[in-house]
């Protein structure tokens, strides 16, 4: 293992002046409640005295882990990413564990086999979400005849789309909802106008759109307007995340349902990074506490939203 250096009084990890060193790999920009998670992460370090190094990996994989191995060459103290897939981390993981530098997952999780490669997942219970999305349709379709759903997917492979979209599935099973099309709007505004754009010259029969995040659901939205329909009212939209822009858009009717996904896990994250440093035991996964929101809830609480 690393020889960390041991302050004055003994407490291991740190600089010599017992300052930490966190290197951060994060999934990108792509949203805004990544753009929200970043802030987060930033200020958290900032208010802890945690030195942070920072890398925003454009949504790649290969990014992230050139990040990784970066922060190994720099002997960090600790190492925390947002996978931006589930698949393809042991190996650089593995380099982690040999230079004794312990890693934090945050956000978004991996399927290693190998659950030694990290300390602790911090992160949404995104299965529950894609649960409570579902859960919302069905008791709104009571009494309908059939609802027809296209689902704007997150970026394939990302651990949110993968659960969001089993969590849905597992809640509408069984009633007179069906999906009738689903595709990867990659989580973006863009991604998901485009998507929608194509959803709508396919099908002349859409009751739903359930959309992975908010930012997906803003593009449909342009699109379901521009092809001339009401969002909201002629096709229903449930989308997760619920920052300010999809909070807007439900206050105003447009979106009729929105799932919370916290994006501030700054603190939670200093604070386990400290322990972890210090030697101390920390839980394998660690929830972050979250919501659901009605047109009647987001107007409520929109004034105060911090992101
Ligand atoms: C969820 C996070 C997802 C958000 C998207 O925890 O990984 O990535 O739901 C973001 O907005 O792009």
């Amino acid at each position: 293992g690393a020889l960390t250096a041991c302050g004055s009084d003994g407490s291991s990890g740190g600089g010599d002046d017992g300052t930490i060193t966190m290197g951060f790999a994060q999934v990108g920009a792509e949203s805004g409640w990544r753009t929200a998670n970043t802030k987060s992460i930033q200020e958290a370090a900032e208010k802890a005295g945690i030195e942070l190094k920072f890398s925003d990996a454009q949504q790649k994989q290969e990014n992230q882990i050139k990040a990784i191995r970066s922060f190994i060459q720099q002997r960090v103290d600790v190492i925390a990413f947002s996978p931006v897939v589930e698949t393809g981390w042991d190996t650089v993981l593995l380099e982690a564990k040999r230079a004794g530098i312990p890693v934090i997952l945050t956000d978004r999780a991996i399927d290693s086999e190998d659950e030694s490669l990290y300390e602790t997942f911090l992160g949404s219970d995104f299965i529950e979400e894609g649960r409570k999305a579902g859960q919302w349709l069905v008791e709104e379709s009571e009494g309908e005849s059939e609802v027809r759903v296209v689902e704007l997917e997150g970026t394939t492979g990302a651990a949110p789309a993968i659960d969001r979209h089993t969590g849905f599935v597992e809640a509408i099973e069984g009633t007179n909802i069906e999906i009738i099309a689903s595709q990867t709007g990659d989580f973006t505004r863009s991604g998901g106008k485009q998507v929608m754009e194509a959803f709508l010259k396919a099908h002349d029969d859409i009751d739903v759109v359930y959309s992975h995040n908010d930012d997906m659901g803003l593009g449909a939205i342009e699109a379901i307007e521009a092809a001339g329909k009401k969002p909201g009212e002629d096709i229903k939209i449930i989308t997760v995340d619920a920052v300010r822009d999809g909070m807007q858009a439900l206050a105003d009717g447009k979106i009729n349902f929105i799932v919370e996904c916290n994006p501030l896990l700054g603190d939670q994250l200093m604070e386990l990074a400290k322990k972890i440093v210090a030697g101390e035991e920390v839980p394998k996964r660690v929830l972050v506490e979250e919501d659901t929101f009605t047109r009647e809830e987001a107007a409520e609480v929109l004034p105060d939203r911090q992101y």
